[in-house]
């Protein structure tokens, strides 16, 4: 090689490096991005971040917590990037090509589970004033990468994402979800894949429903035979099962990694079969009754003058207490159809007591407002706004969970083969289309605790079915929870709604295909 040809290739070597250093990222508009639920601000800055196997992701500071968020969004990034990402704590300022989690204690209206979200060419800075909020930031942080995010296995691709700043909070400051595990049983490994769908749309109460008529699922040491003979069965005649007091911490753990309260609930007076069939002496008459396997409701009560019957329920949520962390029991109350009103009252006056003496508060269903509300119980709203006002009248806040809109057993429409219907068909819209604040005349928003969708499962079998029933509809519910009414038009989410589905596909969630969105993806390009 002659001297110039030598210099010359070495130009070129240069020109080339410095050319691809120079390369801009692509132009990306943060605004077509599809954000579930919708968050209170979006401004586009019309450029994107590049993720790298190079990029760092930054913790500011020494906290535990925060740390676990890190490797969070590593974990989530990995399978589809083929990425390693560094997880690091610093005391210094966002370095370039990193993702940067501070916590903030400037920033006072954020609350505890807002976050702004930052990104740039350089780097995306996501912080808050709690881990909590800063795993809030994630979730919206994960919508914002392509959909191919999700899969489960190595995409071979570049992932740019748009620039932009996001500025978020939510509306109330309770978000749940129901999970029925009596009617039938999930067991642990499907309770956890449920955290992890529900946590995706910021959601943060996993409310299960533990004991009922067909079933006993978590385990009480000091009264065995709940869960062994209690828990044998299920709707249909299928094996049961039952959560060991291990299983139920480890469900609890979990929850909480993901910012999301575990609130379990045993139902009493009535519904309350499984416990019945496993101790004679909780009947009035001293005598068991049978195993349920049907879908009634109503039929059953424990015996409500009897001492062992508060020893019994005191047993309960003292052990059901001693491995709950979060602040709250739920004591059913609903559908006590057999038990006399004079019985029922003094029932739940006393259970409130004993919750109460365990340190955790009462949730109960609307039902419990005719008996004497002790200052912190919370009254859960299903379907008679009388019982609403009456627990407002009694000092009582409300989580809303009307049947007609947010009841997940409830079918879409008159082809949906799983699902009940006594409140009427659900459709995406109609669980979308309402105002928590305007729902019930008389009750404003000072009132309301939150909302929260129960999944009752006398017709779910697996999780195949259980998705079916939640999505989309549960989508709508976490946004009506998250985003103030006045940033939520159908329209516009019919449409991000559309979007995402391919999200849930590449995800391999099911999800019900109304006849309200077009699916289609091919149909909406043209
Ligand atoms: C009513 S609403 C119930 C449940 C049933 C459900 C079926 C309420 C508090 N209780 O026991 O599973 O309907 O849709």
């Amino acid at each position: 090689m002659t001297l110039t040809k030598y210099l010359n290739t070495i130009t070129i070597f240069f020109l080339v490096a410095l050319l691809t250093s120079c390369k801009e990222n692509p132009k990306m508009n943060l605004l077509n991005e599809v954000l579930l639920p919708k968050p209170v601000s979006v401004k586009p800055t019309g450029s994107s971040f590049e993720l790298t196997r190079n990029t760092k992701i930054l913790i500011k500071g020494d906290s535990k917590k925060l740390l676990e968020n890190g490797k969070y969004l590593a974990n989530l990034l990995k399978p589809a990037t083929g990425f390693n990402l560094e997880v690091q704590t610093t005391s210094k300022k966002a370095i370039s090509n990193s993702i940067y989690l501070v916590i903030t204690t400037q920033e006072s209206n954020y609350g505890d589970e807002g976050y702004s979200l930052n990104i740039t060419e350089k780097h995306i800075i996501i912080k808050a004033n709690t881990a909590k909020g800063i795993f809030r930031g994630v979730q919206t942080l994960r919508q914002i990468f392509p959909s191919e995010i999700e899969a489960a296995d190595y995409q071979n691709r570049k992932w740019f994402i748009a620039s932009g700043e996001i500025y978020d909070y939510p509306q109330f400051t309770y978000r749940g979800a129901m999970l029925d595990v009596t009617r039938h049983f999930f067991k642990k490994e499907d309770v956890k894949k449920y955290i992890d769908m529900i946590a995706m749309y910021k959601l943060n109460v996993l409310h299960l429903h533990l004991s009922d008529d067909q079933g006993w699922r978590i385990e009480i040491k000091s009264w065995p035979n709940l869960t062994t003979y209690g828990g044998s069965t299920e709707v249909g005649g299928g094996k049961g099962g039952f959560y060991t007091q291990e299983d139920y911490k480890e469900i609890v753990k979990y929850a909480q990694q993901r910012y999301i309260t575990v609130i379990p609930e045993i139902d009493m007076p009535g519904h309350t079969n499984a416990a019945l069939v496993s101790y004679p002496e909780l009947n009035c008459d001293g005598k068991a009754t049978k195993l349920y396997t049907g879908m009634k409701v109503g039929f059953s009560t424990l015996c409500t003058n009897k001492e062992i019957t508060y020893r019994f329920v005191n047993d309960v949520i003292r052990e059901l207490s001693e491995i709950t962390p979060g602040p709250y029991i739920h004591i059913g109350g609903d559908e006590s159809h057999s038990t006399k009103i004079e019985d029922y009252i003094p029932f739940i006056n006393r259970v409130q007591e004993i919750v109460i003496a365990n340190k955790k508060k009462v949730i109960g269903w609307d039902e419990i407002v005719s008996a004497a509300l002790k200052p912190a119980t919370i009254v859960q709203y299903w379907g008679r706004p009388k019982n609403a006002l009456k627990g407002v009248s009694k000092n009582a806040k409300i989580i809303l969970s009307p049947s007609d809109r947010t009841y997940l057993d409830m079918k879409y429409d008159s082809v949906t083969k799983l699902g009940l219907k006594w409140a009427g068909y659900v459709d995406i819209d109609k669980a979308y289309n309402w105002n928590p604040s305007t729902l019930i005349s008389g009750i404003t928003k000072k009132d309301i605790l939150g909302i929260e969708s129960p999944l009752w499962t006398e017709t779910v079998t697996n999780m195949k079915e259980l998705e079916l029933m939640i999505f989309p509809r549960i989508i709508g519910h976490a946004e009506i929870g998250w985003t103030p009414d006045s940033l939520r038009v159908w329209d516009d989410y019919k449409i991000r709604l559309q979007k995402h589905a391919k999200r849930l596909k590449i995800m391999k969630i099911n999800f019900y295909p109304s006849s309200l969105i077009d699916w289609d993806e091919k149909k909406e390009k043209m």
